[in-house]
This record gives C-alpha cells, structure tokens and sequence, in this order.
C-alpha cells in the first residue's frame, strides 16, 4: 500500500520517511507527484488546514493522504505565530527570516518568560471514509542565540528542558522520537488500523 504525504516541506518529508519506514507502506511525498499543485491554506485552525490539505489531494488523486499543519505557539505572543508559523516573517517562506522575526519580537523578555509549544495536527484522509485527525506538542523554551545544525524551522531556537538541547542539537532519530509530530504518530498508530479496517 501506498501513502502519500503531502508536504512540500523537505524537512517534514525526511521525518515522515523515517517515521513510516517501519509501518511497510510505501511512502511518497510531492516531490514524486510534481503535477499536484500547492493547497492554499485558508484555515485558522491546525485541523482546518491539515484536513484542507489531506481531503483535497486524497479526492482529487483517489488515495490514501496524510497532511501535517504545525507550528510554534509562543506564550508571550498569545500563541503567535501559530499557523502562520510558515509565513511569519513574510512571503517567501524562509527559516531564517522566521527565526529572526522571531527573536525580534521576543528582545526583552526573560528567559522564565519566554515558555513555547511545538504543535502537530495530523490528518489522514482516504476517499469515502470519515477523515481522522490526531495531534501532539512538546513543551519549551525560546533561546536568544541559535544552536545546532540538525531539524529545520525554529528547532535551532526551540529549547527542550528535559534534553537540555535545542531541537536542532538533537540527532534526527532524536527528535523523531519526541517530537510534536512524532507524538501525533503515535496517537495515528493507536487508531490506523481499525480505521483502516471500517
Ligand atoms: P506544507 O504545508 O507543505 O506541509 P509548510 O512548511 O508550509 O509545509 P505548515 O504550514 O504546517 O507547513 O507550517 C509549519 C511551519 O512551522 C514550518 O514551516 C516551520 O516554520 C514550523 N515547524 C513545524 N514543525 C517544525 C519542526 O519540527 N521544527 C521546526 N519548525 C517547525
Ligand atoms: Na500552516
């Protein structure tokens, strides 16, 4: 069987491959299917998109799709930049851009005060079955220097208190093990087969 992840982030393709290599599905992500164009993402909520993104292409390709819609709630944002994590700092989408905006925004504000969450929603759409949605987060803190190389996004700026690295100092296989997206997976594994099977 074959699962279709539809991202056209590299970073999340790369975790998902490893993620899914397990399961035995065949995992394709847009890089193989280059004639599917961009979903544009209209939602105000992690669900509405990623249930956007997965519906859309799995009714349109007949398949089984998996979306991921996730980003960085910062506290003393109110929760910013949210889903617009992406796009923060402007068009076009640039990691780098987003992290300085970031630290921007937050200059001035202690380190105590500067709590974040990394957020997942996943969901997993097949034509004629009800969509499934899972979601998970991991708990931080915002650093004022970026450290390691690993990760994309904000990892570089995403403290993990109880590994006592950023995200981004954490080895893939690492991060894949407590993740946001990897705490979403495994809420998805709980329920895949039974909603496979219905
Ligand atoms: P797709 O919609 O094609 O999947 P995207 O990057 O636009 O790619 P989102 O709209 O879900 O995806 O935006 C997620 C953003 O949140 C992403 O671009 C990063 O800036 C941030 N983000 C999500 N997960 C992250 C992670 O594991 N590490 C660091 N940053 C992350
Ligand atoms: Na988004």
């Amino acid at each position: 069987d074959t699962i279709l992840i539809a991202t056209n982030n590299p970073g999340k393709a790369r975790e998902f491959e490893a993620l899914f290599a397990k399961k035995g599905l065949q995992v394709k992500t847009m890089r193989d299917y280059p004639e599917i164009p961009e979903v544009e993402e209209t939602g105000t909520t992690f669900a509405e998109n990623a249930l956007l993104k997965a519906e859309t292409i799995a009714e349109t390709f007949n398949m089984l799709v998996l979306a991921d819609d996730s980003g960085l709630k910062v506290d003393a944002l109110d929760g910013q930049p949210g889903v617009y994590s992406a796009r923060f700092a402007g068009e076009p989408k640039s990691d780098a851009a987003n992290n300085a905006k970031l630290l921007h925004e937050l200059t001035g504000i202690p380190a105590a005060e500067r709590t974040a969450q990394f957020h997942c929603t996943l969901a997993l759409a097949l034509p004629g079955k009800e969509s499934l949605v899972v979601e998970g987060e991991v708990e931080g803190t915002i650093l004022s220097i970026p450290r390691g190389k690993n990760g994309f996004g904000y990892d570089p700026l995403f403290y993990v208190p109880s590994k006592e690295k950023t995200m981004a100092e954490l080895s893939e296989d690492e991060k894949n093990k407590m993740s946001h997206r990897a705490v979403a997976l495994m809420k998805l594994e709980e329920v895949w087969d039974k909603w496979i099977k219905n």
